[in-house]
């Protein structure tokens, strides 16, 4: 059962031991000596050891050519880190992950304030490589490590209200130098409808490449929702909240014409300012800044999960629930 901690009883330095045991438990955060190491080997049995915690390499995981684990973490889109897509790594540090208390609540039975230790205990981790697309027609394969978000979801109990759930970004604009400016509204927010969000595509990620997430990829918490535009993929999750009606996101209420509540990658719906029917494949075989060089490829309905995911839309009109 989850134990409900209050964030003022926890000090920073018992947070920080916790969390250290339990990404060391799952191979995770070990520093200096790379535990990529401890990866299995990406083509062999479908489940191995990892560090004292089993991460189960999911069989449905893409075979494509992954995006290197460079690529990955320096051609990054965080704007609380700045909006060039070289400055998430380069403002990294100022995103401060301890202690992190993750809020939960809204129409739900065990709402509270969750220590990030808390969130995790019970999770067995997954490797799943996914393709995510960003809505600017660049796309990454990625092997991510975490959890379906709906077996956190549901230690929480929500309740028959919980129609959608709505994500929000850590609000620190002292340290997070974009929040200085208005860009966006901050905190950042995204939301998913309630059968989304506990779709087992749905993953809760805490590290990419056998390595806790850097900063620039969302540290501690963060989003992976593969059949959607990439800002749907929310990073550095504080609050998570179940609501009855559907949530202002950032980026919806910021350009409503241009971004959709849904945003699900739709070849045959072109934004506004650009067809999505093409994507630049960030990988081994793009050189450099690949996104501006790589050869286009043709992007698949859903981001190639309609098989997965198409049955939750067969009601919706997805050119007008873009
Ligand atoms: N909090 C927050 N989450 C965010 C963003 C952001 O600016 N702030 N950018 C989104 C966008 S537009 C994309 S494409 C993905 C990029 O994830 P990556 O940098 O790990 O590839 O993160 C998404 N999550
Ligand atoms: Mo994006």
């Amino acid at each position: 059962m989850v134990s409900k901690i209050r964030s003022s009883e926890i000090t920073p330095e018992s947070v920080f031991r916790q969390r250290r045991m339990i990404l060391q438990a799952a191979g995770l955060g070990l520093g200096a000596v790379g535990a990529t190491a401890l990866l299995p080997e990406r083509a062999g049995a479908a489940t191995s050891d990892f560090g004292g915690k089993k991460v189960v390499e999911w069989t449905a995981s893409t075979s494509e050519p992954q995006t290197s684990f460079e690529q990955a973490t320096t051609y990054n889109n965080f704007y609380e880190l700045g909006t060039d897509k070289g400055d998430p790594v380069k403002n990294a540090d100022k995103l401060v992950t301890e202690p992190w208390t993750v809020e939960v609540g809204g129409e739900c039975e065990k709402g509270g304030m969750y220590a990030l230790e808390d969130i995790l205990k019970p999770h067995a981790f997954e490797e799943r490589v996914y393709r995510l697309r960003c809505v600017e027609a660049w796309s990454m394969v990625i092997p991510w490590v975490g959890f379906p978000l709906g077996d956190l979801l549901k230690r929480f109990e929500p309740n028959s209200n919980a129609k959608y759930v709505e994500f929000k970004t850590l609000l620190d604009p002292a340290n997070l130098p974009g929040q200085k400016f208005p860009v966006l509204q901050w905190p950042y927010v995204e939301g998913l409808r309630i059968d989304e969000a506990m779709h087992p595509l749905t993953l809760m990620a805490v590290g990419l490449y056998g390595k806790e997430l850097p900063g620039q990829s969302g540290a501690p918490l963060r989003l992976v929702v593969p059949w959607k535009y990439g800002f749907k993929s929310i990073k550095s999750i504080v609050s998570i909240n179940f609501t009855e009606k559907q949530p202002d996101t950032s980026w919806n209420l910021s350009a409503p014409r241009e971004y959709g509540f849904y945003s699900n990658v739709n070849p045959q719906v072109s934004h506004p300012r650009w067809s999505q029917a093409k994507e630049r494949r960030l990988d081994a075989d793009s050189s450099g800044f690949g996104a501006l060089f790589a050869e286009k490829r043709d992007t698949e309905m859903f981001n190639g999960y309609a098989e997965d995911v198409a049955g939750l839309y067969t009601d919706l009109d997805l050119t007008r629930n873009f």
